[in-house]
């Protein structure tokens, strides 16, 4: 056995001693010893090794440089395209479940499993130990991490989205609570894509604060800061009385240079990414945020700072910043899309939904492509595949909020839910009260699969808050995190619900764009300057406030005809809707809080008296009570 010194030769240990933290040395010295790398890298926040680690991923043909400058092009296996649900489990000790909706595993068996995957991995390869800062740094929302890995490719991907946390490590001293990551690719194969996913493993410690990830290279099973320190952050949290959330946070710019902060939580594929960066508005985050309170009010920080945005239907007209940004020479690691030769040599690029038509051939996540390729098992494989995503800093961006490193974070005016929803919710509603958002709005939210996650497509799934997948501690101690945190606040953030997917036979009854109005509708609402029709769900926008809004903000008419099937009541989907989400919190989450059964009884009590005085499907004239002498 060597020692840890001289393993890493004298300039990389001095870079690890330089942080004067014993546990540090502790962790990358066994994981050093088990995974048996032949060479090492310690990053500190130098610019220069960051530059060196995307030139390392270029030379282990990991990244593909493209045409563009700054532009490169990463590839997964064609299985490995999204997170592995089956496979990733939260560690517990023997005999204990947290819920059995949240996947776990017997500590004690894992680790003998997962040690045993990692014992050697790494030989003859390039270990890289890396440091980041989740939130601001300097700031009482710092979390500093640690993350080992072999891929140049998940850590240049940190460098884009993470802050650097080399100094946040000495600031914070031996005294430092630092969450840790093991990350492995695994052998890979000619192309460079991860090949033993039969060993695929993504096993959180609770306890120790520490994630492993092993044979598998997509961002959300592998990029340690991003959903892996989540589970740990949301079980910090819920100890010390504050919350994470999959949420984006964004400034909404209102009447006289107003802005208001909004937060907002999506399950994946559902449109956070695409809301985080309306036109005319500033972006803080897209993907999660850290929630404290002070003073009686919420602040919100961005965990990030960058995006691992989807690609698929990205196009200049409704997303021009988007487009913008990935046309410019920026930093970006596009992954899983279509490279394209072009007649004069370049190397171009084109996805789901990219404005133009798609070229008849390429190569993409499953090798030569050509129109009309199908899979091993028939299926036909589209040019990207659909959960495509590009990495960039989000300094890359025209329409980032200044606030982004304020390590106060921003006051919070009002939290969105939203789900994909084709029956049930109206486009957008406000919540009674906190309690009642988070209890209707948050924790009822169901949503339809999406490709984000291995597995089935459009399947109606419940997931509280969006966060289901990385919750660690029961649901019903969430919920009730969520109401406790409330009770601190005297300047609650108004909640409300959004649905961007609501259909009326088989047809989306809004456009893509429609959310701007709805964020300026809310915005109004948060400063009491709009008014609102109140329903057995909450309080839906009048007619007469959106046309106004869809004239100033789209410059588009917008008709009463379409006014009232987006927002007619559809009391039997919404009954059901409760009768799913009641049996839930009853029968399968453990300790459900009274309130939030109350309160799923009260909203179930308000529709069937509407449904007796009005009928099944309900206009919102007719509860604006401009119309109640209509059918
Ligand atoms: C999501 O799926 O919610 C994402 C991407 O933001 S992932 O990193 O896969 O979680
Ligand atoms: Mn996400």
């Amino acid at each position: 056995m060597n020692s840890l010194k001289d393993r890493l030769g004298k300039d990389q240990y001095e870079k690890l001693a330089r942080l004067g933290n014993e546990k540090l040395f502790e962790f990358v010295g066994k994981y050093v010893e088990l995974c048996n790398p032949a060479r090492i890298f310690v990053a500190t926040d130098d610019p220069a090794d960051r530059e060196r680690i995307r030139n390392e991923a270029i030379e282990a043909g990991e990244e593909t440089p493209l045409s563009t400058p700054g532009h490169t092009i990463h590839f997964e296996n064609y299985l490995d395209q999204g997170r592995d649900k089956e496979h990733t489990g939260i560690l517990v000790p023997k005999g204990t479940e947290l819920e059995p909706m949240i996947e776990t595993r017997d500590r004690e068996a894992a680790y003998k499993e997962i040690h045993e995957i990692l014992k050697n991995i790494m030989q003859g390869g390039k270990l890289y130990v890396l440091f980041f800062c989740l939130g601001p740094a300097n700031s009482e929302f710092s979390i500093p991490c640690v993350q080992i890995t072999d891929s140049p490719y998940v850590a240049h991907s940190e460098f884009l989205l993470y802050r650097p946390g080399y100094e946040e490590f000495k600031r914070q001293g031996k005294n430092a609570r630092f969450f840790r990551f093991v990350h492995s690719q695994g052998a890979v194969t000619e192309t460079k894509v991860s090949k033993n996913l039969d060993q695929r493993r993504i096993y959180i410690d609770i306890e120790d604060n520490t994630v492993y990830s092993t044979n598998t290279q997509y961002g959300g099973n592998t990029i340690g800061l991003k959903k892996l320190a989540m589970r740990l952050a949301i079980r910090r949290g819920e100890k010390e009385g504050w919350l994470t959330e999959h949420m984006l946070v964004m400034g909404i710019h209102g009447p006289k240079g107003r802005v208001t902060y909004f937060t907002g939580a999506y399950p994946s594929m559902c449109g956070k990414t695409s809301t985080a960066m309306l036109d005319g508005e500033t972006i803080v985050g897209d993907d999660i945020a850290y929630l404290r309170t002070k003073d009686g009010k919420v602040r919100a920080v961005n965990v990030e700072k960058g995006m691992f945005g989807i690609i698929q239907g990205v196009n200049s007209k409704d997303d021009p910043m988007q487009w913008k940004a990935l046309h410019l020479p920026n930093e970006i690691i596009f992954s899983n899309i279509l490279v394209v030769q072009t007649p004069d040599g370049k190397k171009g690029v084109h996805w789901i939904g990219k404005d133009g038509a798609v070229p008849p051939k390429g190569y993409n996540h499953s090798g030569d492509w050509e129109v009309g390729k199908k899979d091993a098992k028939g299926k036909e494989i589209t040019c990207s595949h659909p959960n495509a995503r590009f990495t960039i800093s989000l300094s890359s961006f025209d329409n980032l909020d200044k606030t982004l490193d304020d390590p106060n974070g921003v006051e919070v005016g009002a939290m969105v839910y939203g789900g994909r929803d084709s029956d049930t919710c109206v486009p957008v509603e406000e919540a009674f009260d906190w309690q009642h958002g988070i209890a209707l709005k948050g924790a009822a939210l169901e949503s339809e699969t999406t490709a984000a996650t291995l597995g089935k497509e459009g399947v109606r799934e419940f997931n509280p808050m969006s966060n289901l997948d990385f919750l660690s501690i029961p649901i019903g101690r969430y919920v009730g995190a969520n109401f406790d945190f409330g009770k601190k606040l005297t300047r609650a953030p108004k909640i409300f619900s959004v649905n961007y997917f609501l259909k009326h036979e088989g047809k989306f009854l809004n456009e893509k764009t429609d959310k701007k109005v709805w964020f300026k509708w809310m915005e109004l609402r948060v400063h009491g300057d709009a008014g609102a029709i109140e329903t057995p769900t909450g309080r839906i926008p009048k007619y007469e406030d959106l046309k106004r809004l869809f004239k100033d903000v789209l410059a588009r008419e917008y008709r009463k005809e379409d006014y009232v099937k987006q927002f007619t009541l559809r009391i039997p989907e919404n009954l059901a809707k409760l009768d799913r989400v009641k049996t839930i919190y009853e029968t399968k989450v453990k300790s459900t809080p009274k309130d939030m059964l109350r309160l799923l009884q009260e909203q179930k009590d308000r529709l069937l008296k509407a449904k007796e005085k009005y009928g099944d499907y309900v206009s919102p004239d007719v509860l604006a009570g401009v119309a109640a002498s209509l059918p």
